[in-house]
């Protein structure tokens, strides 16, 4: 069995996986691909889907990283990433979509957006914009103004800097919303300009050196075209889940699957199954053989194809 990341460095949410592939000790191969579409070999393996990290088991594919960190997770047979259970799920799934949106207008704003281009995608200024407009295109999240952002940040570092009271925000080990929260002010502290807010907040700085300090474990160099293959070459097993059906949906629907906030591009499959967690669907091409793409619950919509 095999584990491999389809992500570029300067992704956040990838080092949101990255660091938990480390903490989890796990051993991964890691593909590089553009920072910016089309990725055409990637496709073949989601179907499409837009946004970054992906995770491949062998040939079940995992797309958004709240889904990829509780596989990964249950994969390790690790109790502490979840432990703290529905309040430790919530700061993650804020700072995933809202922290995340104060740092990236930050990291867009005039002054910083030439450091930002030049770190995510060298030289491609123009090519950068177009694609993160597409990305944003008809996006049901709110703009904020940097000064907005700028304001936001400074209320949630001073009350993380004056709360944290143990190594990590829920006590000794990290959590998911250690990694969550982590990869958000990661993304700041890339660009020399947007580092310098994080310095005034000791214990904030201090966290994250413990963070830092977890690492992305062991990992390999590997390629588009042998994660391809190796799809190729096994059998797309559906794990075990626990059903669940929604009203209008059942298995063997075709159905297309897309996010509601941004990136808003559908992927098109044979619903295998549903449980409270994921949705599951069945594709296949000459390329990759059978796959089985998964995706969270939440934060996508499914829709039944009519024929
Ligand atoms: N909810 C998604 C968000 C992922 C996301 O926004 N990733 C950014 C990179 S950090 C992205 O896809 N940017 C556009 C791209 O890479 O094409 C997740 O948790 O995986």
């Amino acid at each position: 069995m095999a584990i491999f990341l389809h992500h570029y460095p300067a992704s956040s949410f990838a080092e949101k996986v990255r660091l938990v592939l480390g903490y989890l000790q796990l051993e991964w191969q890691s593909v590089a691909i553009e920072p910016i579409a089309p990725r055409p070999s990637l496709d073949l393996l989601t179907g499409g889907y837009r946004r970054t990290p992906v995770l491949q088991i062998d040939s079940n594919i995992y797309c958004d990283t709240t889904l990829i960190v509780r596989t990964l997770a249950e994969h390790a047979f690790d109790e502490t990433l979840f432990a703290h259970g529905f309040v430790a799920d919530r700061v993650s799934e804020w700072a995933d979509n809202q922290l995340i949106d104060v740092c990236r207008t930050l990291n867009m704003r005039p002054e910083a957006i030439a450091d930002t281009i030049e770190r995510i995608s060298p030289g491609k200024a123009s090519a950068f914009k177009k694609d993160r407009a597409e990305l944003f295109k008809g996006s049901s999240k709110l703009k904020i103004s940097p000064e907005a952002a700028l304001s936001s940040l400074t209320t949630y570092l001073s009350q993380m800097n004056t709360s944290i009271e143990t190594p990590f925000l829920f006590g000794d080990e990290p959590c998911v919303a250690d990694f969550s929260v982590y990869h958000c002010l990661w993304s700041l502290a890339q660009s020399p300009l947007n580092a310098s807010l994080l310095y005034p907040y000791v214990n904030v700085c201090d966290w994250m050196e413990r963070m830092h300090a977890i690492g992305h474990g062991m990992n390999e160099e590997s390629d588009e075209q042998e994660a391809l293959d190796h799809a190729f070459d096994t059998f797309a097993e559906l794990p075990y889940v626990t059903t669940l059906m929604l009203p209008g949906l059942k298995l063997g629907d075709f159905v297309q699957v897309t996010p509601i906030d941004y990136g808003n591009v559908s992927v098109v499959g044979e619903l295998l199954a549903l449980s409270p967690e994921q949705i599951i669907l069945g594709r296949e091409t000459d390329d990759t053989g059978g796959v089985i793409c998964h995706f969270p619950i939440a934060g996508y919509e499914i829709q039944v194809i009519d024929d």
